[in-house]
């Protein structure tokens, strides 16, 4: 691969037998182009944020390694998204599998449907301590998640 960029992918799902969602997600990750994953977090049970009248989420993190450019990742993230019957219903409300892109590099990108470091990932528990487990020293741009 040339040109590579370590990412981290935030997953996440309160639906349908989430573990499974989030193994296959995992499994769906590594099998993306020009990308491996070099690390999957444990499974953490979490309790719902910003919407809480929902069934608790499995979250986790994978660290993957891939030439895909921002773009074209959350492109893949979508499409796995959709394989896994994603439906957009409430803003934070549930969801078979949700994908987010947390950290790309230290790239900070700020464009319609796209930014990274996600905004809310420095605040949020359920992103932070499975993107410890597979990144320990991460640091997210803005936000020093040390
Ligand atoms: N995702 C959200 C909103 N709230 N709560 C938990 N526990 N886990 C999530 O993945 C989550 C959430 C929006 O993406
Ligand atoms: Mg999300
Ligand atoms: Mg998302």
């Amino acid at each position: 691969m040339s040109e590579t960029v370590r990412a981290a992918i935030a997953l996440g799902s309160n639906l349908d037998d989430p573990e499974a969602h989030v193994r296959r997600g995992f499994d769906d990750l590594a099998a993306l182009a020009r990308t491996k994953v070099l690390a999957r977090s444990k499974l953490y049970r979490t309790a719902p944020v910003g919407y809480a009248d929902q069934p608790d989420f499995v979250n986790a993190c994978a660290l993957v390694e891939t030439s895909l450019a921002p773009r074209a990742l959350l492109e893949g993230l979508l499409a796995i998204e959709a394989r896994h019957g994603r439906v957009r219903t409430i803003p934070n409300g549930p969801r078979t599998l949700d994908l987010d892109i947390v950290l790309y590099g230290d790239r900070v990108i700020d464009e319609p449907g796209l930014c990274i470091p996600h905004p809310r990932a420095h605040e949020r528990d359920f992103v932070l301590r499975p993107l410890r487990d597979v990144w320990p020293d991460a640091v997210i741009p803005g936000n020093d998640a040390r």
